[in-house]
């Protein structure tokens, strides 16, 4: 049987590209023993949903949980984090794990984080098939790397990644190519962040890139350095069909930003960060998992039409 797709529809008061589920945050404070859970990432499983969450303990070191849902908006999560091995069968080592993306591709279940490479921070792929045994790659990507999104499809027969170095001298997007997810080249420039505005100090992915007729939609985070410390919106662009390193139309204006007090309040306040979106192709509704002040967990709805016309029409120009 298929799982319910958790949606609301936008009341009429509202014309936002986005609209919150009424009951936010779906995962609150104090999860079972998990203090908090939130960049997180879920996808249709089963007769339901499963997800890898990013949450921390009393210690506040963040790792990877399994959790699993009925509805997508109820949620058991596991208690003790997902252990991976590497490839070559050594034991994980990681001191970390956080911000999770989740993507099916060729009968795998790939999952792309970070986690550390000595004292840096570097995005790892690790992948399962039955989300039982895990097992990660020997990081394919350089330390200082993060936010790291798949094309759940090649292109030329090739992998297409996105990803953002994070040496703080940066803070554009690049995209990048593989054969065969282990080696990574051809890098190039693919979003900069904004000359002012909500995404002025930084940008980073956010959720696997959606295929619509129209293109890819693509959400990502955008980040401004304001007098009272960093704020995270969410942003969208609209990417070629064919070739998604042309970049077809970008909002200058954010999709979300923080305006509820769970995503104006919390460990780290005015944070809306989106790791993951679900998709139901017969009515093109949108469910939007994004962590709230690296706190809670919550949904926001919106559909595939609504938007990519607030895309075209509140394109940069
Ligand atoms: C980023 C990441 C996210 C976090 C955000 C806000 O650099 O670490 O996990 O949600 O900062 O603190």
């Amino acid at each position: 049987m298929k799982a319910p797709f958790p949606f609301v529809e936008r009341p009429a008061s509202n014309s936002d590209p986005f609209w919150r589920y009424p009951n936010n945050p779906v995962i609150g404070r104090n999860h079972g023993s998990l203090a908090r859970v939130f960049n997180s990432a879920l996808l249709p499983y089963g007769d339901g949903y499963i997800g890898v969450f990013r949450a921390e303990k009393r210690d506040s070191i963040p790792h990877l949980f399994l959790g699993r849902s009925l509805d997508g908006i109820h949620f058991e999560i596991e208690e003790t984090p997902i252990r991976f091995t590497y490839e070559d069968g050594r034991k994980d080592d990681s001191a970390y794990g956080y911000d999770p993306r989740l993507i099916e591709m060729e009968g795998k279940y790939y999952i792309l984080w970070c986690d550390d490479l000595n004292d840096s921070p570097a995005i790892n792929i690790g992948y399962t098939e039955d989300f039982i045994h895990f097992v990660k790659m020997n990081h394919p990507f350089p330390p200082n790397s993060r936010n790291g999104v798949l094309f759940p499809e090649k292109f030329d027969g090739q992998y297409l990644a996105l990803y953002r170095p994070t040496d703080g001298t940066d803070g554009n997007i690049y995209r990048c190519r593989s054969q065969d997810l282990h080696h990574w080249g051809d890098y190039s420039l693919f979003l900069p962040k904004t000359h002012f505005g909500w995404g002025k100090y930084k940008i980073g992915a956010g959720c696997n890139p959606i295929k619509t007729k129209e293109g890819w939609l693509l959400i990502y985070h955008g980040v401004i350095n304001t007098c009272n410390g960093l704020l995270y919106s969410i942003g969208g662009a609209l990417l070629d069909l064919k070739d998604p390193t042309k970049v077809l139309y970008r909002s200058k204006d954010y999709l979300l930003t923080p305006e509820a007090p769970y995503e104006t309040a919390g460990f780290v306040p005015n944070v809306c960060f989106p790791c993951s979106a679900l998709v139901d192709e017969a009515t093109g509704r949108i469910a939007l998992y994004y962590g709230c002040a690296d706190t809670v967990t919550s949904l926001a709805f919106s559909t595939i039409d609504i938007l990519i016309s607030y895309i075209k029409e509140h394109a940069e120009p």
